[in-house]
């Protein structure tokens, strides 16, 4: 970590920090949460495995979307990137009815504002990916809003150029990775602009962090899809009674390395790059 860095933020596993006017250092650490809480037991490599898989989609979109990654750092865990002007909207893509979208949907037949056909299941793919935004909650949830709320935060014709980026981003990861047995089922881009008002895509882009990534194989609708990443820790926990409040559970070495090998498992098999020539020299995700 940069000995002299200002700190300019920090989110549950992730911390940013100021390299100069133009500049931030986003470090991902091994931090785990489960039910948002984060736990006292770290899970080795994940901050690296997130890290490679962000500079790896942002590497490979740069034709669709400029990004803000300006380059990998030796440790394998940070990323040194354009300081933007953030768009206060987190940019939500759904391909399948999960989470919030499952519940919105239950609740009135629609998603931020897309009406969907009547008699959907859980964890249903729609017939076409939606952008359902949603704000920024300092604290708590995000809440999900319609166009007309989103466009009032960042105006009309910038709403229009984050839906279709955001759409188009998600169709060439969806694919790729279901071809590769993990279902991508919804995921969360953040904007910036620079200072010519060029939209840049920021923060991680299809990280399992970001996003629902499902194993493909045990897809079935009509129930709550296992979590790719994070299922044996969500199993281990609802066994040991714990009301899922602060603080979490310390996690037992079977869980640990069975969830490291999860996220190296997905590392690789969406980037066809074996994880220890990721650590030998981190930017190969970049070539
Ligand atoms: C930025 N976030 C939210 C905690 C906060 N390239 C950028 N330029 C300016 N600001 C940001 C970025 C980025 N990325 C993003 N806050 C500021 C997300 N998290 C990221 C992890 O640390």
């Amino acid at each position: 970590m940069p000995e002299a860095a200002t700190h300019v933020g920090s989110g549950k596993v992730r911390e940013l920090f100021e390299l100069d006017e133009g500049r931030l250092l986003l470090v991902a650490s091994d931090r785990i949460s489960t039910f948002d809480v984060v736990l006292p037991t770290e899970i080795p490599d994940k901050g690296r495995v997130l890290t490679g898989l962000s500079g790896f989609w942002f590497a490979r979109t740069r034709e669709l979307v400029p990004n803000h990654l300006l380059g990998l750092r030796d440790d394998g865990r940070s990323t040194e990137c354009r300081r933007l002007e953030m768009l206060p909207l987190e940019c939500v893509v759904r391909g399948y009815l999960a989470g919030s979208g499952w519940k919105d949907y239950r609740a009135s037949g629609a998603v931020c504002g897309h009406a969907l056909p009547a008699g959907l299941r859980e964890s249903e793919r729609l017939l076409e990916p939606i952008f359902t935004p949603s704000t920024k909650a300092l604290e708590g949830h995000d809440e999900n809003i319609d166009r007309e709320q989103a466009a009032a935060l960042v105006g009309g014709e910038r709403f229009d150029e984050v839906e279709r980026v955001s759409l188009e981003l998600y169709r060439a990861a969806s694919d790729r990775a279901a071809e590769r047995g993990i279902l991508i089922a919804d995921t969360k881009f953040e904007f910036g602009v620079d200072p010519d008002g060029t939209l840049v895509l920021a923060d991680e882009a299809f990280t399992p962090d970001s996003s629902r990534f499902w194993p493909a194989d045990d897809y079935e609708p009509g129930r709550p899809q296992p979590s790719f990443d994070k299922q044996f820790v969500r199993d281990y926990c609802e066994t040991l009674g714990w009301d899922k409040t602060y603080p979490g559970p310390e996690l037992p070495a079977e869980i640990v390395d069975g969830t490291r090998a999860r996220y190296v498992d997905a590392f690789e098999r969406l980037t066809e790059i074996a994880f220890d020539d990721y650590l030998a020299d981190p930017e190969v995700v970049l070539r």
